[in-house]
């Protein structure tokens, strides 16, 4: 929500919804309970351990003034080689530049720890998500003092790390809810327990988790710091057991999400929408997804209609059109983010996993094994969900492996790509 022209998140409507619905539980009671969020964003607590102002969008330009600044105390290439994470404006090190609380604050709490803190008093940052923080050491897993004190900020701030697995308290007396109910870290990066739930089989795997964003890429064993990682901007985030998510963002269903909403339809009227779109013959126009002008929130069909006439393309003009336009820009991304990720790290792809809401675009699957050329498994679209419950079972001990568990009791869909992807060759040189 926009105040005074600063794009906030309504955390408070979100705790009380986390409350509202642990009140909910059929016979008011929990073995365990998990907190996962969105990346990168955070509260900070003064000396009383009050939060110091609302939490802020990552969405906000507020990092626009300070990248600069950033860069100038610690160059890219640095910063790369220790943190291992793709540029991206809203990571948290930049945010906190342009934050005049950051100087007198107590303590950082990212969104989940934040609501963790809430529900149980006790503070701790949990390893995935403080992976997207830009102050993170991507090959020791601890907070990067090199980074923390060339930026100016007080090591205190940074609480200590947890991992997934590890107990974090349990829900406080007050709150008037399940008192008492063990609450444990998991994979509190949303994207770290979508990849958890992975139905994969084998080690040759790529996943995209496909929602607001679509984060592809592979899993490997240890993080890549290479200078071609970097210029591809591919990151290095940490995801449960320790494991190195090698991905590049792409902009995702935010581009859908917000034309809808221009449109004043609703996610009911998707399907409908998608079926013209399928009508709509390939390729006339694509977008480069991750171009920035796509990235606040606004009128997004004007945007897009105004870059394909920029780049001398046909100019979408239905929603059925503009739908077809990015669906095919969202595949050619995909196709271009897959190839790079095992050029990259050298990991051989065979299949592609899509997990998460995206999963059940069955438009957006197809087209996307047809610009890869590989085969793709659809599902869970609940993978966040998944993971995260996931993580906390093995913690009580109710399972080993939660993979194979995911693959064999989740409805999967596969698709397998329709014809040579050569159309898609020519298409992608249109990205830029
Ligand atoms: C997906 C996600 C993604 C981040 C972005 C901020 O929800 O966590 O992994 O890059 O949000």
């Amino acid at each position: 929500m926009r105040a005074a022209g600063t794009l906030y998140w309504d955390v408070l409507g979100l705790y009380r919804d986390i409350l509202d619905g642990l009140a909910r539980i059929p016979g008011g009671r929990l073995d365990s309970l998990g907190v996962d969020t969105w990346a990168v964003d955070y509260g900070l607590l003064g000396p009383d351990g009050r939060l110091l102002g609302n939490p802020v969008h990552y969405r906000d330009d507020r990092t626009a003034s300070v990248i600069s600044d950033v860069h100038a105390k610690v160059s890219p290439e640095r910063l790369y080689a220790l943190n291992g994470l793709q540029f991206l404006p809203f990571n948290t090190l930049y945010q906190l530049a342009a934050d005049p609380l950051a100087d007198t604050a107590e303590a950082l709490l990212l969104m989940p720890d934040l609501i963790s803190y809430w529900l149980t008093g006790e503070r701790g940052a949990e390893r995935t998500n403080a992976s997207t923080t830009g102050l993170y050491d991507a090959a020791t897993g601890e907070w990067s003092r090199e980074i923390v004190e060339a930026l100016g900020l007080r090591p205190e701030l940074l609480p200590a790390l947890r991992s997934p697995g590890d107990p974090a308290g349990r829900l406080l007396p007050d709150l008037g809810v399940l008192p008492g109910t063990p609450v444990t870290a998991v994979g509190s990066h949303d994207t770290a327990s979508a990849i958890a739930a992975v139905p994969a089989t084998g080690p040759n795997f790529a996943y995209i988790s496909c929602g607001t964003w679509s984060l592809a890429g592979v899993e490997l064993s240890e993080p890549v710091l290479t200078d071609a990682g970097r210029a591809a901007n591919f990151t290095n985030e940490t995801g449960v057991d320790g494991t190195v998510r090698y991905l590049r963002n792409i902009m995702g269903l935010w581009l859908l999400q917000e034309s809808l909403r221009t449109w004043n339809l609703g996610t009911a009227d998707l399907p409908a929408l998608l079926d013209a779109a399928a009508d709509v013959p390939a390729l006339r126009s694509v977008i480069d997804p991750d171009h920035p002008d796509f990235f606040p929130p606004g009128d997004m069909p004007s945007r897009i209609t105004a870059f394909c006439e920029r780049t001398g393309q046909p100019v979408p003009a239905s929603p059925a059109e503009i739908v077809r336009c990015v669906v095919d820009s969202l595949a050619l991304g995909h196709r271009k983010a897959l190839r790079q990720a095992s050029a990259l790290s050298g990991l051989p792809i065979e299949v592609v996993h899509i997990v998460g809401g995206g999963s059940g675009n069955a438009l957006l699957c197809q087209l996307t094994a047809d610009a890869t050329g590989l085969p793709v498994t659809a599902g869970p679209t609940e993978a966040t969900a998944l993971g995260n419950i996931g993580v906390q079972a093995r913690a009580q001990g109710l399972l080993t492996d939660l993979r194979p568990l995911i693959a064999a009791t989740q409805p999967l869909r596969h698709y397998t790509p329709a014809g040579p992807s050569t159309p898609w060759d020519g298409a992608e040189s249109r990205l830029g």
